[in-house]
C-alpha cells in the first residue's frame, strides 16, 4: 500500500468529499493503483447496506433512486450512489441527466453521486464499480445505491451484488414481463412497477405476481413484493423504502451469505484476472503466449492441449517466482 493511498484513505474515513472523488478515480483506474487504494481503504468497509437497482433503460431507476434518497435523508441516513452509465445507445444522456436530477440534494454533504461510464471496458466495469462502492462505504455513507442498466451481463452481474436488488419496470405495450430480460427476473428482492400514472401498471404487476407464483426465485424466506410507484412525483417511493427495510430485517444468515457469495465471487474474480495476467505477461517467454494461440490456429495442437500447456508453464513459473527474486513480475 503507497503512501499516497493512505493519505487519501484517511481523508476517504473523515467523509472527505474530494477525497472520496478522488479515491474513486483512483479505483476506476486499471492497475495497481486501484488495487492499492482498496487495499487502504478495506478495513473500514463493511457497514454500508448495498441497494442494487435495475432494470430496462429509461424505465426511470435514476428518478426513483433520487426520490428514494429523499426518503432516506428523511430519515437521517446517508446516501453515496453509483450510476452505471452504460454504453447502450438508447442512453447517451443518462450522466447529465443523473447530474441534473441529482441536482436536489446538491450541497448535501450526506449524499455523494458518482457516474461511471462503462462504454468501451465492460470487462473492468464490475470490478470498478465494487472499488467505488468499497470506497464509499469506507467513507460512512449508511446505504450505498448501485444504478446499472439491466442490459448486459455484467451489468446485472453488479447489481446482483448488492445486499438488496431492486428490479424496475415500467407498463408498456402489454409485454412488461417479457420486457425482463432473462436473468433479471430472477435477481430482484423486491420489484418495482415504475410510472404507475402510465396505463396498464396494474396489469403488468399482475403478470410480475403471476411469474414469481411459478417459480422459486430469490431467497426461500422472502417473497418479493412488487410495488407500482410514481418516481417523478415520489408516489410510492416510501413504501420501496419500507420494503428494503423489511427485507434488511428478516431473520437468519441469508444476508451473511450473499454477503459471503460475493467476496467469493471478486476473489475468484481477481484470481482468473491476474492468473491470465500471469500466464500472458510473466510466464512464458515474450511472444510465448501468441505462439501456443498461433499453434491452435494452424491446427497443430488443439485447445485443451494449448491451455494444459500454458498453464503447466504458468504454475511452474509462479513456484520459481515464489522460490526467489527476480524471476517473476511484481504484482500491484
Ligand atoms: N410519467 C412518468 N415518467 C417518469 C416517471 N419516472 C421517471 N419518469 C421519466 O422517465 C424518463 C426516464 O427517467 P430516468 O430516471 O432517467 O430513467 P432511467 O431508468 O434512469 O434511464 P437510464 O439511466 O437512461 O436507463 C424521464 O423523462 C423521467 O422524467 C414516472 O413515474 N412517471
Ligand atoms: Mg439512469
Amino acid at each position: 500500500m503507497t503512501a499516497d493511498a493512505r493519505e487519501l484513505a484517511a481523508g476517504v474515513f473523515e467523509g472527505d468529499r474530494r477525497a472520496v472523488a478522488r479515491a474513486i478515480t483512483r479505483v476506476e483506474a486499471e492497475g495497481p493503483s486501484a488495487a492499492s487504494m482498496v487495499r487502504a481503504v478495506h478495513g473500514r468497509t463493511g457497514r454500508g447496506y448495498l441497494v442494487g437497482v435495475t432494470g430496462a433503460p429509461g424505465v426511470g431507476k435514476s428518478t426513483l433512486v433520487d426520490r428514494l434518497t429523499g426518503v432516506l435523508r428523511s430519515r437521517g441516513r446517508t446516501v453515496g450512489i453509483v450510476a452505471v452509465d452504460p454504453s447502450s445507445p438508447f442512453s447517451g444522456g443518462a450522466v447529465l441527466g443523473d447530474r441534473v436530477r441529482m441536482q436536489a440534494h446538491a450541497g448535501d454533504d450526506g449524499v455523494f453521486v458518482r457516474s461511471m461510464a462503462s462504454r468501451g471496458r465492460l470487462g473492468g466495469l464490475s470490478r470498478a464499480t465494487a472499488d467505488a462502492v468499497l470506497v464509499l462505504d469506507a467513507a460512512g455513507f449508511d446505504v450505498i445505491v448501485i444504478e446499472t442498466v439491466g442490459v448486459g451481463q455484467a451489468e446485472v452481474e453488479i447489481s446482483r451484488a448488492a445486499d438488496v436488488t431492486l428490479v424496475v419496470t415500467m407498463p408498456g405495450g402489454g409485454d412488461g414481463v417479457q420486457a425482463l430480460k432473462a436473468g433479471v427476473m430472477e435477481i430482484a428482492d423486491v420489484f418495482v412497477v415504475n410510472k404507475a400514472d402510465h396505463a396498464g401498471a396494474d396489469r403488468t404487476a399482475a403478470e410480475i405476481e403471476a411469474v414469481l407464483r411459478l417459480n422459486e426465485y430469490g431467497p426461500a424466506d422472502w417473497r418479493p413484493p412488487v410495488l407500482r410507484t410514481r418516481a417523478s412525483e415520489g408516489g410510492g417511493v416510501e413504501e420501496v423504502a419500507g420494503a428494503v427495510d423489511r427485507f434488511r430485517a428478516r431473520g437468519g444468515d441469508g444476508a451473511a451469505r450473499r454477503r459471503r457469495a460475493r467476496v467469493q465471487a471478486r476473489v475468484r474474480e481477481l484470481v482468473s484476472r491476474r492468473f491470465l495476467e500471469h500466464a500472458e505477461h510473466a510466464a512464458l517467454e515474450p511472444g510465448g503466449f501468441d505462439r501456443v494461440v498461433d499453434e491452435v490456429a494452424d491446427t497443430v495442437i488443439d485447445p485443451y492441449t494449448a491451455a494444459e500447456r500454458i498453464l503447466d508453464l504458468a504454475v511452474r513459473g509462479a513456484a520459481a517466482g515464489a522460490r526467489g527474486p527476480g524471476s517473476r513480475r511484481e504484482a500491484g
